[in-house]
């Protein structure tokens, strides 16, 4: 039976962080869904088996810290708090969006919950996450700022320069790299020189950790560390997430040209909810019957969500020119 005190969080933490790992899984599945009937504008870019990451990370956050996110954005938003009533509106553009249907799948922000928005420009969150620290840290209540980004925004100037920024003023800024090993289709060791970016951390002067972004509870205890270290003062810190996405760049891109089977078998095989969902069985804090409870009951709002944002009006026309800035 369990014995919670050999788990490494409390039973209350890893459910939520099953939930919201669930969440975004099953979110992404039915973007793709809703995609190949033809019921949303453009592209999505997904990120169903990058899970742990987001989720590890926002569950060591305060709900008044704040995130920026990537074109790969709605596990952020998930994880940190965002509702996926308003998020699936957003993806058909719908006026009951989280921005009113004009930002899209790609743009979704709530400044409530701390989210400063998803980001169509790589490396793009980078700046916004800085100018969010500074401002932390001029408050003085320990807020902490988070920059989400991929392995492709390591080679982008922003990072070098807010990196200098942000340790010569000790801000509170984290670094969270979604190591998910392809920038678009090439593998990130051919794009990125030297040993990688926790290395380049170091040689700028501030703490850099590397952990299985698979698993939720490690990436959880390496983010509260730097958490909390930045909530005192001692300024940035990078954190390397090492996963991946099961699915292509895109949802027109199937992901095979560049990846082998093999290759993705392997991953599969460190599947985050599945080893989340095992933790939680073995602990004795779930049956396999509250797996498939917990299951049903989250697919269930999610389909609620395409159909409620299904009959949801588009924006009037006459706000075309509204809420936009340019
Ligand atoms: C500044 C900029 N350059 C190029 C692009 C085109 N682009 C979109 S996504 C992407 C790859 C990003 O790779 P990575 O940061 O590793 O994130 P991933 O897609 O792997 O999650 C590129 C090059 C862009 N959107 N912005």
């Amino acid at each position: 039976m369990s014995d919670f005190k050999t788990l490494p969080v409390e039973p209350n933490l890893l459910i939520e962080m099953y939930r919201r790992m669930l969440t975004i899984r099953f979110f992404e599945e039915a973007i793709f869904d809703v995609y190949r009937k033809g019921w949303m504008p453009g592209l999505a870019h997904l990120s169903d088996g990058q899970e742990a990451t987001p989720v590890g990370v926002c569950m060591a956050l305060r709900p008044d810290d704040t995130i920026t996110s990537t074109h790969r954005g709605h596990g952020h938003i998930i994880a940190k708090g965002g509702q996926v009533e308003p998020m699936m509106a957003e993806v058909m553009g719908k006026v009951t969006g989280y921005c009113r249907g004009k930002g899209g799948e790609m743009h979704i922000a709530d400044v409530s919950l701390g989210i400063l928005g998803a980001n169509g420009i790589v490396g793009g969150g980078l700046g916004i996450a800085t100018g969010s620290a500074f401002t932390a840290k001029r408050e003085g209540k320990g807020r902490v700022s988070v920059a989400f980004f991929g392995d492709g925004a390591v080679n982008q100037g922003l990072w070098y320069e807010t990196a200098n920024i942000a340790v010569l003023w000790k801000l509170p800024l984290i670094y969270v790299c979604e190591n998910n090993q392809y920038t678009e289709f090439t593998y990130w060791k051919n794009l990125t020189a030297g040993e990688g970016l926790v290395a380049r951390a170091q040689a700028m002067g501030m703490p850099g950790i590397e952990v299985d972004g698979n698993d939720v509870v490690a990436v959880y205890q390496a983010a509260r560390q730097l958490v909390e270290a930045a909530r005192r003062g001692e300024g940035p810190a990078t954190l390397v997430c090492h996963t991946i996405r099961y699915g292509g760049h895109h949802v027109g891109d199937p992901g095979t040209a560049y990846r082998t089977k093999e290759e993705m078998d392997e991953w599969r095989k460190k599947d985050s909810i599945q080893r989340c969902e095992r933790l939680l069985v073995e602990s004795g804090i779930f049956s396999p019957q509250d797996i498939e409870t917990t299951r049903s009951e989250i697919e269930a709002r999610i389909q609620n969500a395409v159909q409620k944002a299904r009959q949801d009006p588009f924006p009037p026309v006459e706000e075309v020119s509204e809420h936009v800035y340019a």
